[in-house]
């Protein structure tokens, strides 16, 4: 295996034995499979879709297959073959609509053509990985396209569950899937396609907003507790807002209660969600303390999607796990949803009868809830608190938390901060600061949470409104910092949207991707103003001189 998809990639270069992820080498050769041959499908579906074929199994497909291999998404061998077997299927269909239609094909991308049984998956996986591309500024390109696109594909999936589709996505993801395929392209091509991936990540969170927002209303200013009450519990992680939903509809009246887990948390903050008395509040931090957290909440988890650190051979939750969606776990039941869209949470309601409640690890209460819409409402006062120089600058702190020790700079970074300065967050990167007491400025809280990572779509809304405000030309003139703690791959889409809408001197931390080359970092460096992090103290003084 070779994988060096997220920030915690082995020694800064790449997993080669076994995923710091805990995915094992079995696994990570099958994603690569699948992706290898998901480039396939779309050398023909892009073609097909050119002479007006009309590709929507291809659409799923390839969206749910690049959401599968996702960091800590699916760790299911079984799964992983089931797609595989599924995509020489559909590629086999596609090509023939594609013909049918007067496509010719020739010198094709090998993923195009190969073929082979369930016993040759494993030999030919080990061929097909990232390191088939051979010039090192090339492959840089190639994957931070495909990550992008991978972290595209997962917003594209939680609108989908809401009924909300764009053609133009689909199509992108397939057009820049098998234009990666293709040698005569340019290192010039590739940072052009690099930005396309970052305009239709705006589209994708845009179209994700608002099927969020008109299915469930505008998150809300809202007081999460943190504790726990007496009655058995199911605790629900990942993004999907259609599965909490259906769970909360499922278990209402029951007697078992629910809780969200880290990216859930802004689940809360949404109105539809408010009327359930049973949704009682979150439990625990960011994804990676699960080990420790699970332990003591005694009832079933459900992983909606990906977050999933694969517990421990004597873990004593482990037997209560329950994915669904493109999540997957060996030896986890999986849930699956019918031809409506409807799941069937019975067994996970069952398990958690018998359950005992959870055990309280913290309590009282955090604050969230501040997407574009009720900052948009509170404008003037922020508006008034800039002009008059009681809010000095903005930082923009969204993204991803993850285990190394070198993450306790975004806390500090936090504490530290002038008083006069409010941190605008989503993703779970707000874990390492949302729990301090940093106090408001005349009623504003110093932490504003949006929401999940995909509601930084919400930042930059705030941001493009204060633009407008202010007159101002460029969206770099505002008193906003942008110090992003990445992840996994849907930290790149969002790095990639706000690039393309024109933000500049992003600093990502704690490391800088190991798939960027030198060269195709530099190119971020010079174009774009993106650094990485030093000390909190002179990291804090570079950006307050603006
Ligand atoms: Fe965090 Fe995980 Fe949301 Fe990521 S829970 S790390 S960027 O999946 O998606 O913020
Ligand atoms: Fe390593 Fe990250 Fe890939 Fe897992 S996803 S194998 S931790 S680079």
């Amino acid at each position: 295996m070779f994988c060096y998809q997220c920030q915690e990639a082995s020694g800064g270069k790449g997993c080669t034995v076994r995923g710091v992820c805990g995915k094992t080498d079995t696994t990570a050769n099958l994603q690569d499979l699948l992706i290898y041959l998901l480039k396939g499908i779309s050398v023909y579906s892009t073609k097909a879709k050119e002479l007006g074929v009309e590709t929507p199994q291809v659409d799923t497909f390839v969206m749910e297959s690049l959401f599968m291999t996702i960091t800590n998404a699916n760790f299911d061998n079984d799964a992983f073959v089931e797609q595989i077997k599924e995509a020489l299927e559909l590629r086999d269909e596609i090509k023939a609509k594609a013909e049918a239609a007067g496509a010719e094909f020739a010198d094709l991308y090998e993923g195009a053509t190969w073929t082979g049984t369930e016993e040759e998956f494993s030999a030919k996986a080990k061929e097909v990985g990232v390191l088939q591309t051979d010039n090192e500024d090339v492959r840089s390109l190639r994957e931070l396209i495909t990550y992008g696109v991978k972290g595209l594909a997962a917003y594209t999936e939680h609108a989908y569950n809401l009924g909300y589709e764009n053609q133009e996505i689909y199509d992108f993801m397939q057009k820049a899937l098998a234009a990666i395929t293709d040698d005569s392209l340019t290192a010039d091509d590739l940072v052009a396609l690099t930005l396309e991936t970052g305009k239709f990540g705006v589209e994708g969170m845009a179209q994700l907003d608002k099927a969020n927002t008109e299915t469930y209303g505008n998150p809300e200013i809202t007081e999460v507790n943190i504790g726990t009450r007496n009655n058995p519990a199911i605790l629900i992680s990942g993004h999907d807002l259609k599965d909490i939903e259906q769970l909360l509809e499922q278990t209402e009246g029951t007697g078992v209660d629910v809780y969200t887990h880290s990216e859930m948390l802004p689940a809360h903050y949404y109105p539809a969600f408010k009327k359930y008395e049973h949704f009682v509040g979150n439990y625990g931090n960011a994804w990676w303390k699960q080990k420790e957290e699970f332990e003591n909440f005694n009832g079933p988890i459900l992983f909606t999607t990906n977050c999933i650190v694969p517990p421990k051979g004597n873990a004593s939750y482990k037997d209560k796990i329950f994915t669904t969606g493109a999540a997957g776990l060996d030896g986890a039941t999986h849930i699956e949803a019918d031809e409506n869209g409807k799941k069937d949470f019975t067994e996970i309601i069952e398990l958690a009868k018998k359950c005992d409640a959870p055990q309280e690890i913290e309590n009282g209460k955090i604050v969230g809830g501040f997407a574009h819409n009720q900052v948009l409402a509170l404008a003037d006062k922020v508006v008034d608190a800039v002009k008059s120089g009681a809010i000095k600058r903005f930082f923009v702190m969204a993204g991803c938390d993850g285990r190394m020790n070198s993450r306790d700079y975004y806390t500090e970074f936090a504490r530290e901060l002038p008083e006069d300065t409010i941190i605008l967050t989503a993703g779970c990167a707000k874990y390492r600061y949302n729990k301090l007491d940093l106090g408001d400025i005349g009623g504003i809280p110093r932490v504003l949470d949006a929401g999940q990572c995909n509601d930084s779509y919400s930042l930059a809304v705030i941001a493009m409104k204060l633009q407008e405000v202010f007159e101002l030309d460029d969206i770099n003139e505002l008193p906003i910092s942008y110090n992003i703690a990445w992840y996994e791959q849907k930290a790149v889409i969002v790095l990639l949207a706000l690039l393309y809408l024109g933000v500049k001197n992003i600093h990502l931390g704690p490391t800088l991707p190991a798939f960027l080359s030198e060269n195709v970092a530099n190119v971020l460096v010079e174009n774009f103003g993106i650094g990485g992090i030093t000390e909190v103290a002179e990291d804090i003084e570079m950006f307050m001189q603006g």
